[in-house]
């Protein structure tokens, strides 16, 4: 590699159109004769070919896109990518028409990934979910969130969330972490919340902020995970010690999380299915983004849908991403899950493109970062072959990336 200036880190992609995303720009931010300009890992310039400043195109090496459409890279915002094992069987039973009861009492559910995940090392762990990982990578994602949940106790936890940091090692990819120790409650505890509430605030959360493993702190408000008020003292904990917060909110009933989770100035509240109106108004209020998960809503055959209608009325911004997980969403296409998300919920192209770029962003406090082509964020960029940005949504099962680029390289 290595430019006509001799260094690698200065690029220009010109004849390309572009979506550039931008907040504020109408629909898409098309720009059709465009140009993309990168020196060390930063977008300097995305915009009209013809007004290239000088200095942005200079000595730059040049790759000619032949019209192809550039986006911001995809950001997968919601993931519980590392686990062990798999819960196929489990898929099998229900087919076969066992109930949820039926399949918890064979040993199934989210505690059958805990017991895989405890007996499988860091390193298993990170070879188990690279393939998952580079599934994504391969249709352009750029950033992906990884939530824990799995350890369900201060070392498995580390253990996972030490897994996911890895995965930045391993592959040219920006991981955020999520701490969601508050996911479910361990065999061990006994069917007694409060007090794996209290082992969450007083061990596992304090140690997973003192080494620095987490970016955010997440939990499952439902009647089968926490209640509301065991979510507020994880949520206090995290906000003691500086970290920002998410919640899996009202997917299988209302328990006003998405309420709850607007109190706490939550980054995202996540699922939403049962949101009611005064949700999704303290939602917009307290810049809450709305993740809309369709995979988990596809795969466990819910029928009641998010009220995206709700959250555009009331100005709620709405990202959309896979969930990846192996009870409800063993989903890693960021493409398909954008087909769902327009399909079963009448999502618009514009909003399912916007849900993996920018508002994927905003929901990671990381839209200073990326999400959009605007001089100063990291180029990350995902090049298509397509004639148009709705085909990146309408089709399904195919894979039109071109390339993808991730801090300019
Ligand atoms: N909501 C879900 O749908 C998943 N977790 C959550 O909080 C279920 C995860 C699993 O079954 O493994
Ligand atoms: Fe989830």
């Amino acid at each position: 590699m290595g430019g006509a200036n001799g260094k690698s880190g200065h690029r220009v992609w010109r004849n390309a159109r572009l979506a550039t995303m931008a907040d504020g720009a109408v629909g898409l931010g098309i720009v059709e004769k465009g140009a993309v300009a990168a020196r060390d890992g930063l977008i300097v310039y995305a915009g009209p070919e013809a007004e290239i400043p000088a200095a942005a195109g200079q000595g730059a090496e040049t790759v000619d896109c032949v019209g192809r459409w550039i986006t911001p890279g995809l950001i997968d915002c919601h993931t519980h990518l590392v686990y062990a094992g798999n819960r196929a069987n489990e898929f099998e039973m229900r087919l076969a028409g066992a109930t949820y009861e039926e399949v918890a009492r064979a040993g199934g559910g989210i505690v059958s990934s805990v017991k895989s995940l405890r007996a499988a090392s860091e390193d298993e762990l990170v070879a188990e979910t690279l393939p998952r990982l580079d599934a994504l990578l391969a249709e352009g994602v750029t950033t992906v969130e990884v939530k824990s949940g799995y350890g369900l106790d201060a070392d498995n936890e580390k253990k996972s969330l030490r897994a996911a940091r890895r995965l930045a090692d391993e592959r040219p990819v920006t991981v955020r972490t999520t701490c969601l120790a508050a996911h479910a409650l361990p065999p061990e505890a006994n069917g007694d919340k409060d007090a794996f509430i209290d082992l969450i605030a007083e061990t596992i959360l304090p140690q997973v902020a003192a080494e620095k493993l987490a970016d955010a702190v997440d939990g499952f408000c439902e009647g089968i995970a926490f209640s509301s008020e065991q979510m507020a003292r994880v949520f206090d904990k995290a906000k003691a010690l500086g970290l920002p917060v998410k919640l899996h909110a009202d997917q299988l009933s209302n328990l006003h999380g998405a309420a709850l989770a607007a109190r706490y100035g939550a980054l995202s509240a996540d699922h939403l299915e049962y949101t009611d109106e005064e949700g999704a108004a303290a939602m917009a209020k307290a810049g809450t983004v709305a993740t809309i998960l369709p995979g988990a809503y596809y795969f466990i055959r819910e029928t009641k849908k998010p009220p995206v209608d709700l959250f555009r009325r009331h100005g709620v911004k709405m990202a959309v991403a896979t969930d990846s997980n192996p009870g409800t969403s063993p989903l890693t296409s960021l493409l398909l899950t954008m087909n769902m998300a327009a399909t079963l919920f009448g999502m618009t192209v514009d909003e399912c493109l916007a849900g993996v770029t920018r508002e994927a962003a905003r929901a990671l406090g990381l839209l200073e970062q990326t999400g959009t082509l605007e001089a100063g964020k990291s180029a990350d960029l995902a090049i298509w072959d397509i004639e148009r940005p709705a085909e990146l949504v309408y089709r399904m099962g195919f894979n039109p990336l071109h390339a993808r680029i991730w801090r300019g390289q």
